[in-house]
């Protein structure tokens, strides 16, 4: 078998298609849509969903995960828990949506005829034993799911019983760790058994096993890892946890996660892991998976851009945009625009970004550069803008009673960078990320974030610039990227506008 995935090469298109913290992407397509979701952890809503006409521009067009529901995460749940690795299929005239909760209920599956919502109520699955859960249906209609190990049972995707042995299919290559997030496809005469392996960090990969039936045997590709970056100095790091999709002109195509590490050695990702794509071809029955990079060839079909997150929300609607994030849950006597119309109002609970159950908004940080401003009302309590890594990595800029404060968590350490004293009345805050440039030593930090505010007249005033390698995940390790929003420390916070601009060309 030998498909040419790109024979005639046009313009090129940007690498990572989905920027930021948008990790183990699974991907399908009916007719002529793509639909895509990546994991989301301790974020709600959970599991994003996206569409795409030609698999490099992407539009999120809802989150299969926005009930509660669907989605429960106690609240003192840790970051880097909750929403593992979901897969999203096509089957029998609707989507299918199987995924992992590790801070609660295990593994689950939704159904939707619209990938835009709603989605059902969790099917549970409590005889499906391990993390990424991967879907597929034989020619009778059996309908496997595999997790990582690599184990394999029966289940009734509409029940959630499972039935007959456990049966473990694969272990990877000799001597590569954590064999993961499985994905098995029916591709000519093979059941193909694609696998991540060497863990998601700098040893990831991708591998492949192939056999005559859904159950195995399965023989190992002789030229696994077929997709690896691992021991090189590639701009990209970490590639794994792919998924295989077919264009309508018969190419292939695989979506995986990938990282962008910045600044010296040995190198800080600060956006998470992101969602690159990249051309496949076959060769004796065997994907070869093409250069991934930054800057690819244009799949061989007419470009359909997408609709991009708007800079500026004026919280004018009754519901948010489906980029907006919360920790863990959203009540809306928490996080609304009802209660001030045409403002967004944050309820406190914890009193600090250190906590779990802090009143949170943000949206993914998606470009090296950045600049993020609102307008904050903090008459009713104290509460201001962050860049977030986790509880224990933050930098936040927050205003009360005439005080505007810039605080840092670095691990177990927490100070007030600086503070100076604010009018009363509205106020605009600032975070500016720059990402650095030149090195002008192996420690220098992927990025600077300067936090600030602004005086009525426009007038910037930078009261503390910081080196980013501290909120990155090399530093605070976790599975998640930084995430840029509003919070509520105290009392009711309101915001009547926030922007985020993208600053890198
Ligand atoms: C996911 C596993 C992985 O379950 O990281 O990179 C875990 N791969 O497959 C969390 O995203």
């Amino acid at each position: 078998m030998r498909v040419s995935s790109n024979p005639e090469q046009r313009s090129t298109v940007r690498n990572p298609v989905i920027p930021g913290f948008y990790p183990d992407p699974s991907v399908c397509r009916v007719g002529e849509d793509y639909y895509l979701v990546c994991s989301s952890f301790e974020y709600f809503p959970g599991v994003p969903v996206f569409h795409s006409r030609d698999l490099v521009h992407w539009t999120q067009i809802g989150n299969v995960l926005d009930r509660p529901e669907q989605l429960r995460l106690p609240l003192d749940s840790p970051s880097s828990g909750g929403i593992y690795a979901p897969t999203l299929r096509h089957h029998d005239g609707r989507f299918w949506l199987i995924v992992t909760n590790v801070s609660g209920d295990g593994n689950l599956l939704f159904t939707a005829t619209d990938p835009a919502g709603p989605w059902s109520d969790p099917v549970r699955l409590p005889g499906v034993q391990g993390i990424d859960p991967d879907l597929a249906w034989d020619e009778d209609g059996t309908c496997w799911c595999t997790t990582a190990g690599v184990g394999q049972i029966r289940i009734d995707p509409y029940t959630g019983e499972t039935s007959g042995p456990s049966r473990r299919l694969w272990s990877g290559a000799p001597g590569a760790k954590a064999p993961e997030a499985p994905h098995l496809y029916r591709i000519g005469d093979y059941w193909y058994l694609l696998i991540a392996e060497g863990g998601t960090e700098r040893c990831h990969g991708v591998s492949i096993a192939r056999g005559r039936t859904p159950t195995g045997p399965f023989e190992p590709c002789p030229d696994n890892p077929v997709l690896t970056h691992r021991g090189t100095d590639h701009p990209i790091q970490n590639t794994g946890h792919a998924d295989l999709v077919q264009g309508p002109d018969g190419s292939w195509w695989m979506v995986l996660l990938g990282v962008r590490p910045g600044g010296g050695t040995p190198g800080w990702h600060v956006l998470g892991r992101e969602t690159f794509l990249v051309p496949v071809d076959w060769v004796d029955g065997w994907p070869v998976v093409g250069e991934l990079s930054a800057s690819m060839p244009a799949p061989p079909w007419p470009l359909v851009p997408g609709v991009a997150v708007p800079d500026r929300d004026d919280f004018d609607l009754n519901e948010l945009a489906p980029h907006w994030i919360s920790l863990r849950h959203r009540p809306p006597e928490a996080c609304g625009t009802k209660e001030r119309p045409g403002w967004l109002t944050l309820r406190a609970r914890g009193g600090s970004l250190d906590e779990t159950d802090v009143t949170f908004l943000g949206r993914r940080q998606q470009h090296g550069s950045c600049r993020v401003r609102a307008l904050v009302d903090v008459a009713d309590g104290r509460g201001g803008l962050a860049v977030r890594l986790d509880e224990q990595h933050h930098y936040d800029v927050e205003v009360s009673s005439g005080e505007v404060r810039v605080l840092a968590r670095i691990g177990p350490l927490s100070t007030v960078v600086a503070s100076r004293p604010a009018a009363p009345g509205p106020l605009v805050l600032r975070i500016e990320v720059a990402a650095v440039r030149e090195l002008t030593d192996a420690r220098t930090g992927p990025d600077t974030v300067t936090l600030g505010m602004e005086e009525p007249d426009g007038t910037v005033v930078e009261l503390a610039s910081l080196d980013g390698k501290y909120l990155s995940t090399e530093v605070a390790g976790g599975f998640t990227g930084r995430v840029i929003g509003m919070f509520a420390g105290d009392g009711a916070v309101h915001f009547d506008w926030f922007t985020y601009e993208p600053v890198d060309g």
